[in-house]
This record gives structure tokens, C-alpha cells and sequence, in this order.
């Protein structure tokens, strides 16, 4: 059998990548990174059963996160990295002791695979497809989906200290229950709601280390110009190695300019003194492969999303650290205290022209929930005299897909009397039009990266109270969501957690749902897909 995978919105025919990935990824990385998630299940099985006390083992939590983390879509293309990954994986499961059940989750707590060849042939048996019934393989994979985009959001806030053990304990849980032949389709559906309910968890930790270390959210105007210095392009959803490479380049004469999922941290005020802070270049991920050759300077990956690069000369600029890499480009790992050397990206941005101007002007972004709240008095009012008529959550990714520009369209034809409240690389769609402001709100209204939608929901339930409404499905808010990889699916697994209902989902809905649990979704949350612009809207407004 060759790989299969259909965990994000661009999967080959709607159906599945089969020989190698749209996005790149290919059959070894992605057969090697089944079998990482395979002994995941096999360590969670061995924590589960023998109740091992997880608050001792942060090295192994560490692990485990960073490796559902190394599987997202996007993030890691390096296969001796995920071997090696697996190797440490293994020995940590030998670690734990041994096994009672029989069964496949005795197998994943057991099996041996030293060699690559090994590995392969294993992995063969224990992807995607092992799961033989459609329904419970969706059920089981939309519950995997939304623990990769927990293990994002959870690693970036032990990166700056902040943990939650119950989250870590519920990651064990789930891993272990999608290998359990004895959980019911009613049981999945249950556990895919808790994963839900954990995503609000690991967003809340995230929100608090951000904002704890690096202040509340401002709004900002972001540059999206160029200076004359040689520069480095930080691109990904790590604020601390965005903190780091801030502090190494500081009098060095480098800038250091945001890409995609980057760009909010200029909202930060912690990160306004420095100086060499420069700007936004670019857009969202997807244009990396024509942006990067026209940025000339190094770029540092933290995370996804990464799109493999179409020369050597791109290639040797790129970097990698964290859970992301890709074969040839160097890769930044942390000393035992966290500290990272990025010398030698500084050195290289040195002999390297300054980045050429693709763009001129700003862009406008810091509104997240304590911001909003600040200007709540203000937004109430305009709802209350009727000049803002509807507000549209727009949160979650961008991709390649022609049938992305729906998303631009939406924005421009919305009625002026809307605002759109957005976080993610969706953003990127609209967020240089210009759509004006109500009474002196922008009518897009950017809280950050797809982590910060937890802001979108604070603000929905803020409001809800103000409004003294007992239902947050009462307020005029409606749900029009960009998904393209896993972490929206953990955005939109939180928000059905938190009651919101008849969410749309584009631009088509996963291809890893089967037809019952599609319903399901239907019937219970009344989700639906996207339809042309026009239609969309005269329902949305009606
Ligand atoms: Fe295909 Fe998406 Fe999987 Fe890449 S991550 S192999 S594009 S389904
Ligand atoms: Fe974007 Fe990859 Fe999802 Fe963080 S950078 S939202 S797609």
C-alpha cells in the first residue's frame, strides 16, 4: 500500500493524496509520520492502562506534542528528522514498562521497527486506512486532526512556561481511544466533543503565556514597505523564537521583517523596542514561493507552514526550528535552557541584499479581546443604533485554491453596515482592501493568528452578556470559516463546543468526514459548506 492522507482542505481530488502530497509531502515522510503517530497511540495505551502520573513526565508530554506537532500539514518534510523522532518516541514508550491488553493497542505499545526499511513496512499497516469502517475512521482521524492543532497551540505555551497537566492528560486519553475497537460511534462523537472542549483549554493557556509575557494585544498599524538593510524574514506561530531572533539582531544592523501567521506580533507591545522590527513582507504562506525569492534574505521557520522551495538558491535561505523542518535547510535546536544561536542566520542575512519593495502603505490589526473590550462601549452603541448590522467571523487559514477567492469577494460585497471579525491567514484575502470603518471601527477587525480565534469566542460571549442574551446563537454574529490544515479543525471543533451553531465551512468542507458524520455535523450543529457569494450572503443577511 502506498501513503494515504486527507487531513487537509487541498487533499488530491477530494479524496486523498495517494502518491505524493499537493502540498509536497512525500510517500516516506508520509508513511514515517503515520507510524510516529502510531507509537503516540502505543504510549498513550501503556499511560492509560497503567495510570501513569503524566506530572511526572514533562519531558515525555514535551514529546509527545512535539510530535503531533511535527505531523501537521505543512510543518515538517524532513524524514530523517520524524525517524529520529521515532527512534526517541520508541525508547520513551520502552521506557514506560509493559502491557496487559491484547489487541492493536498491545501491538502499537509493543512493536519493533529499528530500521527505516522497518519502519516503512510497518507503517504500511497502522495509517489511515487500518481503520476499516468510514464512520469511525472519520471519528477517530477528526479527533487526531484536533489533538495536532491542541499539540501547536500547547507547545507554544510551555515554550514560554505555561502548562496545564489536565491537557496533557486528556491527549493520552483521546490518543489510545482512536485505536479502541470498543468505543461505540456515540462514544467518538462524545470524545470528539471533549477534544473540543480541550481546545478552548490549550487557546485560554496560550492566550494567557502570550499576553502574560508580551502584553495584551494594540491596535496597530503594521508597515508593509521596506527599509534599506539587510534583513530576515521570521515566518510561522512561535513568539518566543520571534523574541530570541529579536534579541540576537539588535545592533547588528539586520532587520527582521513577519510573514504570514507572523504578522500579529507586531500587535505585541513587548515587542515595539525593538527597533530593527521592520515590517510585514508579504502575504499569507501559500505566495512564500515568489515572495522569499524576492525578500533575498534568510528566513527562519518556527512552524507551518512550510511550502517546499522551488530553488537551491531559496532553499540554502531557509532555515527551520521547533517542530518544523525540511531536508537541506538547516535546522536551529535549542540548548538545554531553550536558548537558541540564530549566529548564523545573522551572518548570512549580512552578505544578503535588503528585501525588494513588493508593497507600500500598512495594515491595520490588534483586535483581540482586550482591545475589543476597550472599544466596547463604542460597538455596542453602533450595534444598538443600527450601524453595525451583523458582524461576520471569518477566522481560520488561506490556501491555493482558486476557489479561495470567494473569500474576497465576500468581503467586498458584504453591506457596509457589517464588520468582520478574523484571525489566521485567512486574513490575507481581504485585509488590504480598504473596506472603510463605522464610526471610526474598521471593518476588519484582525485578532491574530489562527490561535487568537479564542478572542473571537471571548468577544461572542462577552457580548452575549452585554446584550443579556441566553444564547449565544441569538447575537448577530454569523460563522463564515476558512479551514485549510489542522489547526482550524481544533478552531472548529472549540467553537461547536461552545454551542455556536450553523457555522459554514470552506471553501470545501473536509474530505475526511464521511457522509454520516457529515450529517451528524448537520444535524446537531446545522454546518454547513459554502454556496456563491450572492446566495451566501442573502442568507447570511436574511
Ligand atoms: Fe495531501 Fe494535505 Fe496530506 Fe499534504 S497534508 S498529503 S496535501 S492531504
Ligand atoms: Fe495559516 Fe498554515 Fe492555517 Fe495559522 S499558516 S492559519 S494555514
Amino acid at each position: 500500500m502506498g501513503m494515504f492522507c486527507y487531513q487537509c482542505q487541498e487533499l488530491a481530488r477530494g479524496t486523498g493524496c495517494v502518491s505524493k502530497g499537493v502540498c509536497g509531502k512525500n510517500e516516506e515522510v508520509s508513511k514515517l509520520q503515520d507510524l510516529l503517530i502510531y507509537v503516540l497511540k502505543g504510549i498513550a495505551h501503556i499511560v492509560v492502562e497503567r495510570k501513569i502520573d503524566i506530572e511526572e513526565k514533562d519531558e515525555m508530554n514535551r514529546q509527545v506534542v512535539e510530535s503531533l506537532f511535527m505531523t501537521i500539514t505543512n510543518g515538517n518534510f524532513d524524514d530523517s528528522a520524524i525517524e529520529k523522532q521515532i527512534r526517541g518516541m520508541i525508547a520513551i514508550r520502552d521506557g514506560l514498562g509493559k502491557t496487559e491488553k491484547a489487541g492493536l493497542l498491545h501491538d502499537a505499545a509493543l512493536f519493533k521497527a529499528d530500521g527505516r526499511e522497518q519502519m516503512l513496512a510497518k507503517a504500511t499497516s497502522v495509517g489511515v486506512l487500518s481503520t476499516k469502517d468510514e464512520d469511525v475512521r472519520s471519528l477517530r482521524e477528526l479527533i487526531i486532526y484536533g489533538l495536532k492543532g491542541i499539540a501547536a497551540y500547547v507547545e507554544h505555551a510551555d515554550n514560554i512556561g505555561k502548562k496545564d497537566p489536565g491537557i496533557h492528560a486528556f491527549i493520552y486519553r483521546a490518543l489510545a481511544a482512536t485505536l479502541d475497537d470498543s468505543l461505540s460511534i456515540a462514544d467518538l462523537v462524545n470524545l470528539t466533543m471533549k477534544t473540543g472542549e480541550y481546545g478552548v483549554m490549550a487557546m485560554a493557556l496560550l492566550d494567557e503565556a502570550n499576553t502574560s509575557r508580551y502584553g495584551n494585544p494594540e491596535i496597530t498599524t503594521v508597515d508593509i514597505g521596506v527599509r534599506k538593510n539587510p534583513a530576515i524574514l521570521i515566518s510561522g506561530h512561535d513568539l518566543t523564537d520571534l523574541e530570541q531572533l529579536l534579541d540576537q539582531t539588535q545592533g547588528t544592523g539586520v532587520d527582521v521583517y513577519t510573514h504570514g501567521e507572523m504578522l500579529p506580533a507586531h500587535y505585541y507591545p513587548a515587542f515595539r523596542k525593538y527597533d530593527n522590527f521592520a515590517g510585514n513582507y508579504g502575504n499569507s504562506w501559500w505566495k512564500q514561493t515568489t515572495e522569499f525569492a524576492s525578500f533575498k534574505g534568510p528566513v527562519l521557520f518556527t512552524t507551518n507552514c512550510i511550502v517546499p522551495p522551488r530553488s537551491e538558491e531559496v532553499r540554502k535561505r531557509i532555515f527551520t526550528t521547533g517542530a518544523s523542518g525540511y531536508p537541506g535547510c538547516t535546522h536551529i535546536n535549542p540548548d538545554r535552557d531553550g536558548k537558541k544561536d540564530f549566529s548564523k542566520i545573522i551572518a548570512l542575512a549580512k552578505k544578503l541584499p535588503p528585501p525588494v519593495e513588493i508593497e507600500t502603505g500598512g495594515i491595520i490589526g490588534g483586535f483581540a479581546h482586550n482591545q475589543v473590550f476597550l472599544l466596547a462601549d463604542k460597538i455596542v452603541d453602533a450595534v444598538k443604533t443600527g450601524a453595525i448590522r451583523k458582524f461576520f467571523v471569518m477566522a481560520g487559514c488561506d490556501g491555493r485554491m482558486k476557489s479561495r477567492e470567494y473569500y474576497t469577494e465576500f468581503a467586498e460585497k458584504l453591506p457596509g453596515d457589517t464588520v468582520i471579525l478574523t484571525a489566521g491567514c485567512a486574513k490575507y484575502r481581504y485585509n488590504k482592501l480598504n473596506l472603510g470603518n463605522i464610526n471610526g471601527i474598521p471593518r476588519v477587525l484582525d485578532a491574530g493568528q489562527c490561535n487568537d480565534s479564542y478572542s473571537l469566542a471571548v468577544i461572542a460571549i462577552r457580548m452575549k452578556e452585554i446584550f443579556g442574551l441566553d444564547d449565544i446563537n441569538k447575537l448577530p454574529i454569523a460563522y463564515n470559516i476558512a479551514w485549510y490544515e489542522q489547526k482550524a479543525i481544533i478552531v472548529l471543533l472549540a467553537l461547536l463546543y461552545l454551542g455556536v451553531k450553523n457555522i459554514h465551512v470552506g471553501p470545501t468542507l473536509p474530505g475526511f468526514l464521511s457522509p454520516n458524520t457529515v450529517n451528524m455535523l448537520v444535524d446537531r450543529f446545522g454546518i454547513s459548506g459554502i454556496g456563491s457569494v450572492d446566495d451566501d450572503i442573502k442568507l447570511f443577511m436574511s
